[in-house]
C-alpha cells in the first residue's frame, strides 16, 4: 500500500526527514493551501504570498524530479481547510496504509496530528526534524542539567558540535564571542547594500492576485513582491549577502536608521524557516567568507551565533516549556495592544518607521522588534498574548517555535526570566544612541516628562515602579531602583503623572491595580 508523505509550507526542503522515508515510484507527496493556516492569525499579506508561491514552486520541482505529488490549492472546492483533513482526505483517497509527517513548528499542529492518528485507519508517523542541530532529547539533556539557561553555554556546545569557527577544541581567535566590538551606531551611507531582490514570475503573479482576492483585508502591502521563492533564488540572496553586507553586520547589528529598512541584516529568516535553506549550510558559507580573508570574525562569528546559538536555543525552549508558554504572563500585564501596531500612525518617529517598514516589507530587524516595538509593548503594559499574536501575524519568518521565545520570553519578560537575566526595558536613550530617529521626532528624547518628552522616558520608570514586587530584587536591576530611590518626590510624581498622560492618550488608561 502506497504511503502519503505530508509536506508543510516550512519543510521546502528535498533533505525532509520524512521525504527520506518516501519512495518515488509508489508513494505520494501531499501539500495542501488551507484556510486553517492562512488565518489562526490575520498573517500579514507578503507572508502568505510567499509561502504560497514557494510551495508551489516546490511541488513543480519535486514533479519534475519524478515524484508524484498531490498540491491542493487554497481555491479547490474539495479543499477541507485544515491540514488534518487534507492529509486524511488524501490517505482515504488512495487507501494508504501510511502517512508521514515531519514534526511540525508549533504545538498546536503536532497536536492536531497527534489526535488524528488516534481514530484513523492508517498509522501516522512524526519524524524528528533533523534540519536542527540539536533533537529535543539532546536540548532537554542539555537543560536538565543547570538552574538558569543561558544561550552563551549552549552556544558553545553548538560550536563544538560542528566545528564551526573552532581551531582544534579552542575557539577561532581565542574568544567565544566578539560582541563587545559589535554595537556600533550606523550613519547613512550611499553603498548601504540592499537585499537581493526577486522580480514575481507567472506563478507568484496568480499567487499574488488570489491573496489580493482572498486575503485583501488583512495587515501589509502586497506589493512590490521581491522576496525569492525557490530553493536556487534563496542561494543567490545567502551569496549576495555574504557579499555585499556580511562584513559589516557585527558592527552595525544593533543599528538603525531612518529610512534603512535592512542595514547590514542577511533577510535570509524566512528562507531558513521555510526549509529553502539549510541552517548550517548557511552558517559554513558564512564561516567560509572568515577563512578565505572576505569578513571578520566579529562579523562571521556573530552571525553563525543567531543562527547555531539564539536559533537553536529558542527552539529548545519552545518545546521545553510548551504547551503554555504562550500564556505566560510574569507581571500580569493586561492592556490591548495600541490601534498603530497596525497602521503606523503614531508620532513616535521610532515606532512609526518600525511599524511602517513591517507593513511593507514584512521585516524589521531584531533591534527594532527587540527594542522598539517589543520594549515599547512591554513598557506599556501590554498583554503579551496580544504582543505575541502580533508578532507571529507580521513578520515572513514567523512560527511560533521561534516568535514565541523571541516575544514572551526575550522581549516581553513574560516568563520571569527564563531567557534574559533582565527585562530589556530601555529609555528613549538607548535608541537615541543606536539610531537617528530621534533627530526627527515629534517628541524630545532629551525630556524626561512633560507633553513633549519621548514616551520611552516616562513609560521605563512607570514600568519599574509598577512591577517593583517583582524586580527590585533582581541583581542585576539594582542600581536602577538606587537612583528611583535617590529622585526627588516631585520629580518622580512627574514620571508617574506623564506616563498615566501617554497611556491615556493610547486609550489605556493607568493600572488601577496597582494605585499609581
Ligand atoms: P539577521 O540579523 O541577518 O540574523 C541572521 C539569522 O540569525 C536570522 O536569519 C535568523 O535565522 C537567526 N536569528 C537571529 N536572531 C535570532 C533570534 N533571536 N532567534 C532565532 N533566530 C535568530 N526570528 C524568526 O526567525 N522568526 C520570528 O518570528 C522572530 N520573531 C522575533 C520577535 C522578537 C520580539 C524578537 C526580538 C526577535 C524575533 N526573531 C524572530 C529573531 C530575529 O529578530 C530575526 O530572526 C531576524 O530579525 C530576521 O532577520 P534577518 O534574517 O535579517 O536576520
Ligand atoms: C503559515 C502557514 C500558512 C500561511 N499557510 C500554510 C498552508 O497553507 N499550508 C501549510 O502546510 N502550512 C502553512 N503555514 C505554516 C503552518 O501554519 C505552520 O506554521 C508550520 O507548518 C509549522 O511548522
Ligand atoms: Fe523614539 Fe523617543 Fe526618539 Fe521619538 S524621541 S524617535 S519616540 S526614542
Amino acid at each position: 500500500t502506497p504511503k502519503v508523505i505530508l509536506l508543510l509550507a516550512d519543510q521546502l526542503s528535498l533533505d525532509m526527514s520524512s521525504l527520506r522515508q518516501a519512495n518515488k515510484t509508489s508513494d505520494l507527496i501531499l501539500m495542501a493551501e488551507v484556510a486553517d493556516e492562512a488565518s489562526y492569525v490575520p498573517h500579514h499579506k507578503k507572508k502568505i504570498a510567499f509561502l504560497f508561491s514557494a510551495m508551489r514552486h516546490f511541488a513543480q520541482q519535486l514533479e519534475a524530479a519524478g515524484w508524484k505529488v498531490r498540491y491542493v490549492r487554497l481555491d479547490d472546492p474539495q479543499n477541507s481547510g485544515s491540514l488534518v483533513g487534507e492529509l486524511d482526505r488524501a490517505c482515504r483517497d488512495c487507501s494508504a496504509g501510511r502517512a508521514i509527517v515531519t514534526e511540525p513548528g508549533e504545538y498546536r499542529l503536532k497536536a492536531a496530528f497527534q489526535s488524528l492518528a488516534v481514530g484513523a485507519g492508517y498509522s501516522l508517523t512524526m519524524l524528528d526534524d533533523d534540519r536542527f542541530l540539536a533533537s529535543h532529547e539532546e536540548f532537554q539533556a542539555w537543560a536538565s542539567d543547570r538552574k538558569q539557561l543561558r544561550m552563551e553555554y549552549f552556544y558553545r556546545e553548538m560550536r563544538r558540535k560542528t566545528g564551526l569557527l573552532m581551531a582544534g577544541n579552542k575557539p577561532e581567535g581565542g574568544k567565544w564571542n566578539f560582541d563587545a566590538e559589535n554595537r556600533k551606531p550606523a550613519k547613512s551611507d550611499l553603498f548601504m547594500p540592499r537585499p537581493q531582490r526577486t522580480a514575481p514570475d507567472e506563478i507568484t503573479q496568480e499567487v499574488l492576485d488570489l491573496v489580493e482576492t482572498r486575503f485583501g483585508t488583512n495587515f501589509g502591502k502586497l506589493t512590490p513582491f521581491w522576496y525569492a521563492v525557490t530553493r536556487a533564488g534563496a542561494l543567490e540572496a545567502l551569496e549576495h549577502f555574504v557579499s555585499t553586507a556580511l562584513p559589516q553586520f557585527g558592527d552595525f547589528q544593533d543599528a538603525m536608521l531612518e529610512g534603512e529598512c535592512f542595514l547590514y541584516h542577511s533577510v535570509l529568516a524566512q528562507y531558513i524557516n521555510c526549509g529553502l535553506l539549510r541552517p548550517l549550510e548557511v552558517c559554513r558559507r558564512v564561516e567560509r567568507a572568515y577563512y578565505d580573508g572576505h569578513a571578520p570574525l566579529n562579523a562571521v562569528e556573530g552571525y553563525i551565533r543567531q543562527i547555531i546559538g539564539w536559533r537553536e536555543f529558542v527552539r529548545g525552549i519552545y518545546w521545553l516549556k510548551m504547551p503554555g508558554y504562550t500564556s505566560e504572563n510574569f507581571f500580569g500585564a493586561d492592556r490591548p495592544l495600541p490601534e498603530f501596531y497596525w497602521t503606523a500612525d503614531t508620532d513616535m518617529a521610532c515606532m512609526a518607521a518600525a511599524i511602517g517598514q513591517t507593513r511593507d516589507e514584512a521585516y524589521a530587524h531584531h533591534i527594532q522588534r527587540l527594542m522598539v516595538t517589543g520594549n515599547f509593548a512591554m513598557l506599556a503594559g501590554v498583554d503579551p498574548h496580544e504582543v505575541h499574536e502580533w508578532y507571529l501575524a507580521v513578520y515572513a519568518d514567523a512560527y511560533e517555535w521561534v516568535e514565541a521565545p523571541n516575544v514572551i520570553g526575550m522581549s516581553q519578560f513574560a516568563d520571569g526570566g527564563l531567557l534574559g537575566s533582565k527585562p530589556y526595558a530601555a529609555s528613549g536613550n538607548y535608541i537615541n544612541k543606536m539610531s537617528d530617529h530621534c533627530g526627527g521626532c515629534r517628541y524630545d528624547v532629551k525630556q524626561k516628562t512633560g507633553p513633549d518628552a519621548c514616551p520611552f522616558n516616562p513609560l521605563y520608570w512607570d514600568f519599574l515602579v509598577r512591577n517593583e514586587d517583582k524586580l527590585r530584587g533582581n541583581a542585576r536591576l539594582g542600581q536602577v531602583y538606587r537612583t528611583w530611590d535617590k529622585m526627588a518626590e516631585e520629580k518622580k510624581t512627574a514620571y508617574l503623572q506623564s506616563a498615566a498622560a501617554v497611556l491615556a492618550a493610547l486609550g489605556l488608561e493607568n493600572d488601577v491595580h496597582h494605585g499609581q
